[in-house]
């Protein structure tokens, strides 16, 4: 199928969404610009203000600190100095200027405006005539281009060139930097492909780059480019999950991306396999993913070590993305349920509740000593509290790319309906593919609690659907049209679809039941056997020492119920604690005294306890308070009434 961008029907670049999937043939649900959604008070509007008026602004700060804009000056010398930090450290800057231009869609920001402007005047001279952009390659390593692949990271940063590029495009229709991104894009192109330079990045990031770069500009090469690159390395083959995680997660971002534009089944195929692969044996609770610090990558089947983990920042970004990807082909809800479960848990622990520090490795229980062995000291990427920044800084300033393009990421529209993907406090107002105007608002205390209230207007006498989309966590919904209670009951797990004529404005009203629940695990993944995590909604919790003091979070048990074991849990929601959040308590116990040896005989008469209650924030919010000991899952002593 010959894709519409060929056909001359471009999207003008105001309409376009984060990942433009607008024309792409096989896909359902068409996304909708950043722009489309206001934000109002809520959950995620004081997070994205934060990105805007804080984390950009000490973001570029550390990066003119560590030399990333340096880097770029001695190339064509500007400035007479060594290149500094990792050889992938442009791609931080091109992040950044993602997450500004996003951002510009969301508020106008001319301070941030001239950042990205800055940025732009200091990367454009450092491309070479043939198009060729790598600060690490160019100069004294000119000779060196292409010639470690595997290794170091060239794609990959021409990969982030890309989606800064467009996004930059998309935000401020400026073609400076696409016009950069495009030049170096030929280059490429020219370069690899059958019969050329027959090789793969190591690190995956440039097929979404190329693909997002080819819905763009309609250049095909860019697409097929990026197909070698994904063919090279034997996606269509590929089962388990497997390798760094961050790169593998970008890479079958970038085949989804290429299935989308192609229709091959044996690459969902594959897709399919390996999203069954991360998400029955190699996923956090959290929705955190790549377990082993060696390697920053995805272990062996339920290899999940908790203390140790790795769970990297950009690893939850990445599943996101490709989450976002794979619910795009046929509006599966399975896929928007894993979107949401990364961004309440595994992402939002990356950043600071100030905006100003971060987790790159994501621990689900800690000791809470900010000096760790020197193995998780390592650059303090693994020291249990976050930090200002890192020497390698990949996780910062992804963290600020996802949340300035959030908004993006609540809705997609096709010619049915709309799709709801997301709830908060906010008002979206876009068109349906033929161009039929629509408003929507949500009114909203989510994640708080479960009830939404929607109102649908559109401009024209035309049915269409709403597709609510009703979470798998949720046991029990309810949806009432104009105070009508709707007959059937919407399935966990599914969109619920409201079909009707919205031209006189009309009221919607989701209820979902939200009850604190205790997750437990599959016994193979070991260190969370006999133990159990909570979780209210989206929101997993942990058990914080400085919620609970005198308590040993790494010790405690959960008492519970054997008949009604959610019993002893209550929630109760807290304004003024960690900006807003729902705290849960329950019944437990500690050991009283030490253990005193490291193993002793089991005693039917095991070690004393006291009654406790335990107080358990929701995992994004720990270390907030200073470093101390945290636990996700605890062990727990079922119980008689
Ligand atoms: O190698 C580039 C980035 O740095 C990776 O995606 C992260 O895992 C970190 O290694
Ligand atoms: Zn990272």
């Amino acid at each position: 199928m010959s894709p519409k961008h060929l056909e001359g029907q471009r999207i003008s670049w105001q309409d376009t969404g984060v990942v433009s999937t607008m024309n792409s043939p096989f896909c359902k649900l068409k996304p909708i610009p950043v722009r489309a959604v206001r934000m109002n008070p809520g959950f995620w509007k004081p997070r994205i203000d934060t990105i805007a008026i804080v984390t950009l602004k000490k973001q570029m700060q550390e990066m003119r600190k560590s030399g990333v804009l340096d880097n770029f000056m001695r190339v064509y010398g500007k400035l007479d100095a060594e290149f500094q930090g990792f050889y992938f450290a442009e791609s931080d800057l091109y992040k950044w200027i993602e997450a500004a231009s996003w951002i510009l869609q969301v508020e106008e920001l001319p301070e941030i405006e001239k950042m990205i402007k800055e940025a732009i005047d200091i990367i454009q001279p450092a491309q070479g005539d043939d198009g060729y952009l790598n600060t690490y390659f160019q100069k004294e390593r000119a000779k060196k281009r292409w010639t470690d692949l595997d290794r170091t990271h060239e794609l990959y940063c021409a990969g982030h060139l890309f989606q800064a590029a467009v996004a930059h495009h998309r935000s401020t229709g400026s073609d400076r930097l696409l016009n950069i991104a495009r030049k170096y894009a030929d280059y490429i192109c020219d370069m690899f492909g059958s019969g050329k330079k027959e090789a793969h990045p190591g690190h995956p990031e440039v097929e979404m780059g190329l693909i997002e770069l080819y819905r763009e500009t309609g250049v095909r090469r860019y697409l097929d480019t990026a197909g070698f690159f994904i063919d090279h390395v034997g996606g269509k083959e590929m089962r388990e999950i497997l390798g760094h995680a961050v790169r593998a997660l970008y890479f079958c971002s970038g085949m989804t991306d290429y299935y989308i534009e192609t229709g091959n089944q044996a690459y969902l195929d594959a897709l399919e396999s390996l999203w069954k692969s991360m998400t029955e044996q190699k996923m956090y609770v959290t929705g955190a993913v790549g377990g082993r610090a060696y390697s920053e990558s995805f272990g062996r089947e339920f290899e999940l070590p908790n203390e140790n983990s790795y769970a990297e920042t950009c690893a939850a970004i990445a599943s996101a993305f490709w989450n976002w990807r794979m619910l795009a082909i046929n509006g599966e809800a399975r896929f928007a349920d894993l979107v949401e479960l990364t961004l309440y848990n595994s992402i939002l622990s990356g950043i600071s509740l100030d905006g100003e520090k971060y987790f790159y490795v994501n621990p689900h229980i800690s000791n809470g000593r900010a000096t760790g062995d020197p193995w998780y000291a390592h650059e303090r990427r693994g020291v249990p509290t976050r930090q200002g920044w890192f020497k390698c800084a990949c996780c910062p300033p992804n963290i600020a790319r996802m949340f300035a393009s959030l908004p993006g990421y609540f809705y997609s529209t096709n010619d049915e309906g709309i799709w709801v993907h997301l709830y908060d406090n906010n008002v979206f107002q876009w068109h349906l593919p033929d161009g039929t105007r629509f408003s929507l608002s949500q009114k909203t205390n989510y994640p708080r609690d479960g009830r939404v209230e929607i109102e649908v207007s559109s401009q024209a006498e035309k049915e269409f659907s709403i597709y609510l989309r009703i979470p798998g966590w949720c046991q029990k919904a309810f949806v009432t049209v104009e105070g009508k209670p709707m007959p059937d009951t919407p399935q966990s797990g599914s969109y619920y679809e409201i079909k009707r004529s919205w031209k006189k404005k009309k009221s919607i009203l989701l209820e979902m039941t939200m009850p604190s629940v205790l997750m437990i695990s599959n016994p193979m993944a070991a260190e969370n056997r006999s133990s159990a995590a909570v979780k209210r909604g989206p929101i997993v919790y942990c058990f914080e020492g400085v919620d609970n003091p005198g308590i040993s979070a790494r010790q405690a048990k959960l008492k519970v119920d054997c008949k009604d074991p959610t019993r002893n849990l209550k929630a109760k929601f807290y304004p003024d604690l960690l900006k807003g959040v729902t705290a849960i308590t329950s019944e437990g116990m500690v050991p009283v005294g030490n253990w005193g040896l490291l193993y002793r005989p089991f005693e039917t008469e095991p070690i004393k306890t006291k009654p406790v209650i335990l107080r358990a924030i929701p995992y994004y919010a720990w270390d907030n308070r200073g470093c101390s000991e945290m636990s996700v899952w605890l062990p727990y002593k079922l119980t008689k009434r």
